[in-house]
């Protein structure tokens, strides 16, 4: 099993304390905020370029702490690959007292589903210019999650919020991780039941919580909506009730988006069948996004 045979490797991976130069608290660049705690823009001795430094909040739980080394645990196994964010190292010597810096390659222009609703607001009308941009998306976020598949490592969270984009708009996928989530999800159905990402989530996770490659496949046709949506929230005008799962149960999918050539909208649909081994995988869907790109341009 691949989660277990995962083991941070201190030697190539850890920073020394005093290489991290967040600058004066005034001064202090944040990039965003999760439940977690902040991502701050941080020079980094060791790097030529600025990086990305995500670091828990003051009193932050101790489930939570674990479940930010588990994602570095993640992230250090999977390894490189141009569509999922690189991780290049973290100062754990502090983590018994919550302190802990885990930096990872910048993304300047920020998330896909900020990106997507700039795009909408700004060359709705220019179709030609914009399409063989948004199979490029297609293309890249599948081909990241073939990488990630073919490792064994289930992400459980793939939205277009959780693809970043880097200074020349490549995706990258981040915040992987399936502990993490599930135990994230634990809390997201007990206390915030309107934070659950149910809008992402198959038929059967929904169910039965059961995760899987073919699981990420549904998300990742939810993902192909909200690209050709122009990062529209899914669902629109719909709230979380579990009569949800009946309604997909029942058949309900998500409706064309006005700008998705058929064919793509067919694979949406694809990635929605209510049979896990009937969707396609990631390398089927990186190949058709490949061939549309080429023939798009
Ligand atoms: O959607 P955002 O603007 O982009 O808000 C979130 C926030 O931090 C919490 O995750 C941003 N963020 C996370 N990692 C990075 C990164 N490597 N480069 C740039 N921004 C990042 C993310």
């Amino acid at each position: 099993d691949a989660y277990i045979m995962m083991k941070y490797n201190t030697d190539k991976f850890e920073i020394a304390k005093n290489e991290f130069q967040f600058g004066d608290a005034e001064k202090k660049c944040i990039l965003g905020e999760g439940n977690f705690g902040f991502v701050y823009r941080v020079r980094v001795t060791r790097f030529e370029s600025e990086v990305a430094v995500k670091t828990p909040r003051n009193g932050c739980s101790r489930q939570a702490i674990k479940s930010l080394l588990y994602e570095i645990k993640i992230m250090s196994y999977v390894g490189d690959h141009d569509n999922v964010i690189k991780f290049l190292g973290a100062y754990t010597k502090e983590i018994k007292t919550g302190v802990l810096f885990i930096a990872t390659e910048l993304c300047t222009m920020g998330s896909l589903q900020a990106h997507l609703q700039k795009m909408g607001r700004n060359t709705k009308d220019n179709l030609v210019y914009i399409i063989p941009q948004l199979f490029r998306f297609c293309f890249e976020i599948a081909s990241g999650m073939q990488f990630i598949s073919e490792k064994g490592v289930i992400h459980g969270d793939l939205a277009a919020r959780n693809v970043l984009l880097d200074s020349n708009s490549v995706c990258k996928i981040t915040d992987f991780g399936l502990s993490k989530k599930l135990y994230q999800y634990q809390v997201y159905i007990k206390k915030h039941q309107e934070e659950l990402p149910w809008r992402w989530l198959a038929v059967e996770t929904l169910k039965r919580q059961e995760f899987s490659t073919k699981s990420d496949v549904w998300s990742y046709g939810v993902t192909l909506w909200e690209i050709f949506s122009y990062g529209v929230h899914p669902y629109p005008g719909l709230s979380w009730t579990l009569d949800f799962v009946e309604l997909l149960d029942s058949g309900m999918r998500l409706t064309k988006p006005k700008n998705a050539p058929h064919n793509v909208y067919n694979k949406m649909l694809d990635c929605w069948n209510s049979c896990p081994n009937s969707r396609p995988n990631f390398e089927e869907l990186a190949n058709f996004f490949s061939t549309l790109m080429r023939d798009s341009n």
